[in-house]
């Protein structure tokens, strides 16, 4: 231990440093900030990852990105031995060791060491990938350099979707019974479902679904894996890939995050009468769909879309399977209200309703045999319990069952290995929404017809301290100010569908407003009514909320 505290010590002296005096922590989406402020905490958090390894005797994940930040920022996030987010306990601990002083690293680390009773005799192990940004490659060298301070060794992946490293992790924990834990074996178990099922989808002469999309990848990962991608789809699915990163800069005037804020479609992309289009985010964790009508109006197919298009496939072939499997649907506060009544009225899938933060929103679902979660920006996945997941493979070879059961029990076993299962992945949802419309013989039109969304708005508060905003039920209620939620539920009450919530933002330094109503005129002018509500009685700083 105390070799391992002196090599530690000597790199970080004399390679990373701490060289400004700026607090960061580990947030929802772990470490972000501009990527000239990272090196020493990549360094420290291969250090890190070295000893959460050796507690959890399992590989650990670390991926550098900043999802759909600005190319100037980057960041990174732990993954955990089933290809989870690392666990809250363990934020905090990378927060403490990324803040502490260049001469208290070795005593922080004994303190981590000694709360956690780390077995420092077993051998760590930690997977390492990173996105395209030109900061990656430095800072994945820092992180390795920390990890084998910490007397661990790496396995570098290089260039990897932040679900694709989930998945590598899950893979060589599992000793490679959820895949194998290669590039190739992650394409291969997605395709070969993919393809599997759109083969056996009889093609009616009224399916009116086309194969091709256009993809923008927001000049990121997901351009050159979208590429390896098509080389196994046969004629299932043609790409046509734009924003690849061949001359447009990273997320900028792209990806799926501009694409949900702006509600416009990316630069770049042509958009044809219901043609299908999809944007990536950075990271290629996120996807949003949208289309233009014959009239060239916009139509945004988000997180809720998807969501309630893949809940109502899994309830059909639950249904006709005839297993008495419970499926439940998860959502944040910013989901659209039109989609939650839709989900429970007309699928009549329970909704329930999380923190914003995909963690969240994946331990909530695992509560249901089958959880579908999404957040309305287009990041999620659909997660099968164990006893959701051996039910299913035994019922697609129980003999007893009818032919139909057992046919649908087989495409449910199918549609396992079709979803990356540890996190919201944008390929695997794509190809997953792809195979629904096949399935159904959709275009995008009938896809989105299923329900109008209320016309809603989001602004932005800048406040002295948005700490002083507390909130209950899921961020639904304000507990603190005094008299602010009192304050919203007034204004929320003189709009039709009216409904509005606020709380501060876990990854800037804002408080977030939500409202949404009748028309976006009303969901504007309420927005507007909270926003200033916000301002008056939270202590908000310069500009109030324009109308
Ligand atoms: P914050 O900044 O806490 O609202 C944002 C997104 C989340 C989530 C995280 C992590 C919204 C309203 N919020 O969180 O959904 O994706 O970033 O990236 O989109
Ligand atoms: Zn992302």
């Amino acid at each position: 231990m105390e070799g391992m505290l002196e090599a530690v010590r000597k790199a970080a002296v004399e390679k990373y440093p701490r060289k400004v005096n700026r607090k960061i922590q580990y947030g929802t989406a772990g470490f972000r900030t501009r990527e000239e402020y990272l090196d020493h905490v990549l360094y420290r958090m291969g250090i890190l990852a070295a000893i959460r390894s050796q507690t959890k005797k399992a590989t650990i994940g670390a991926m550098i990105t900043a999802s759909h930040n600005p190319e100037e920022d980057n960041g990174i996030k732990l993954i955990d031995p089933a290809g989870e987010m690392l666990e809250a306990t363990w934020e905090s601990h990378a927060t403490f060791l990324a803040n502490v002083e260049d001469e208290d690293l070795a005593s922080a680390i004994k303190t981590i060491v000694s709360k956690e009773n780390v077995s420092m005799d077993v051998t760590a192990t930690v997977y390492v990938a990173m996105d395209t940004r030109k900061s990656s490659q430095r800072l994945s060298e820092a992180l390795q350099c920390g990890v084998q301070a910490a007397g661990g060794t790496c396995k570098d992946y290089g260039l990897l979707t932040t679900p694709q490293l989930h998945f590598m992790v899950r893979c060589v924990n599992t000793n490679n019974q959820y895949g194998t834990a290669t590039e190739e074996g992650y394409f291969q178990k997605l395709t070969t479902a993919f393809c599997k099922l759109r083969q056996q989808i009889a093609q009616k002469t009224d399916n009116m679904y086309k194969s091709t999309l256009t993809l923008d990848a927001a000049n990121g990962i997901g351009a050159p894996k979208a590429y390896k991608l098509t080389s196994y789809l046969a004629d299932y699915l043609t790409i046509d890939i734009c924003n690849d990163g061949s001359s447009g800069k990273l997320n900028y005037l792209c990806g799926a995050d501009y694409v949900k804020v702006q509600q416009k479609p990316a630069d770049g992309m042509t958009l044809h009468c219901n043609a299908r289009c999809a944007s990536f985010d950075g990271d290629a964790d996120r996807i949003v769909y949208y289309y233009a009508d014959k009239d060239g109006k916009f139509h945004l197919m988000d997180g809720d879309k998807i969501a309630t298009l893949v809940a109502g496939y899994l309830q059909e072939l639950l249904s006709r399977s005839g297993l008495t499997l419970n499926l439940g649907l998860v959502q944040t506060a910013y989901a659209n209200g039109s989609s939650t009544a839709y989900i429970t009225k007309n699928l009549k899938v329970p909704v329930a309703c999380a923190a914003t933060g995909v963690k969240h929103l994946h331990h909530r679902a695992l509560e249901f045999d089958l959880g579908v979660y999404f957040e309305a920006n287009g990041h999620g996945t659909v997660i099968f319990s164990e006893n959701a997941s051996s039910q299913i493979q035994s019922a697609a070879k129980d003999s007893s069952l009818s032919e139909i059961q057992r046919d649908a029990a087989a495409q449910l076993c199918t549609v396992m290995d079709l979803i990356n299962q540890t996190v919201g992945d944008a390929i695997s949802d794509m190809l997953l929404v792809e195979l629904i419309l096949a399935t159904y013989g959709w275009e995008i039109n009938d896809w989105d017809s299923a329900y109008i969304d209320l016309p809603n708005r989001q602004l932005k508060v800048k406040v002295k301290d948005r700490t002083v905003i507390t909130t209950a039920n899921a961020e639904r209620t304000a507990l603190t100010p005094d008299g602010l939620q009192q304050a919203v539920d007034s204004l929320v009450v003189k709009y039709e569908h009216g409904r509005s919530f606020v709380r501060p933002s876990g990854t800037e330094d804002v408080v977030r407003v939500y409202a949404e109503a009748d028309t976006q005129a009303n969901a504007d002018k309420l927005a507007q009514e909270v926003g200033q509500a916000v301002y008056n009685m939270a202590g908000g700083i310069g500009d109030p909320p324009a109308p």
